[in-house]
């Protein structure tokens, strides 16, 4: 049984339904589901949309390894209707994005899978719904507690904006 911490996100459809529909599945084929986080309301982050994201963190348990987990998320995510995915960070609205943040203390690092996700501590609607569920949370590459990364990231977003 691992820990599994995953960021769940939707700015097209109904938001909120997709993102509950995502939860269920993930609880029928993927684990139990620990933790979950408020739904967030959030900009769209390094892309121009008309569409304000809904986004939340969960903790679920799970038996399968991270590439089964993998194409579990990815298969409930053609369930609920994305059909696009993002290529070289670009990025397009999407009805469901499920994305692994950590899987317990493991570091994969393979052309389709990259755990920590490497963009997590810069994201402010990835770590906002996390620090919620998971503040002390050790970043296994990192080695800062969820909570420090989140301080960081908010400090330094002031000040960026204070310039
Ligand atoms: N996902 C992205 C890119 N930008 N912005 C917000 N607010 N929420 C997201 O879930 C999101 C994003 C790539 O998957
Ligand atoms: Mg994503
Ligand atoms: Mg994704």
């Amino acid at each position: 049984m691992a820990r599994a911490y995953l960021s769940i996100g939707s700015n097209l459809g109904c938001k909120e339904e997709n993102l509950c529909k995502a939860i269920k599945a993930l609880e029928q084929t993927a684990g139990r589901l620990l933790k979950c986080s408020d739904f967030i309301e959030t900009a769209p982050w390094g892309f121009t949309s008309a569409h304000p994201f809904l986004n939340a963190a969960l903790c679920i348990e799970t038996d399968l390894n991270p590439e089964l987990l993998l194409q579990e998320t990815q298969r409930i995510e053609r369930q609920i209707g994305r059909t696009k995915k993002s290529v070289n960070g670009t990025y397009s609205d999407r009805p469901i994005d499920i994305d692994i943040l950590f899987f317990d203390d493991f570091i994969v690092e393979n052309d389709h899978l990259v755990i920590p996700h490497p963009l997590l501590h810069v994201r402010e609607f990835v770590m906002e719904p996390l620090h919620q569920i998971a503040p002390q949370f050790v970043h296994p590459k990192l080695n800062k507690t969820v909570e420090q990364l989140y301080k960081e990231l908010f400090e330094f977003g002031i000040r960026i904006t204070k310039i």
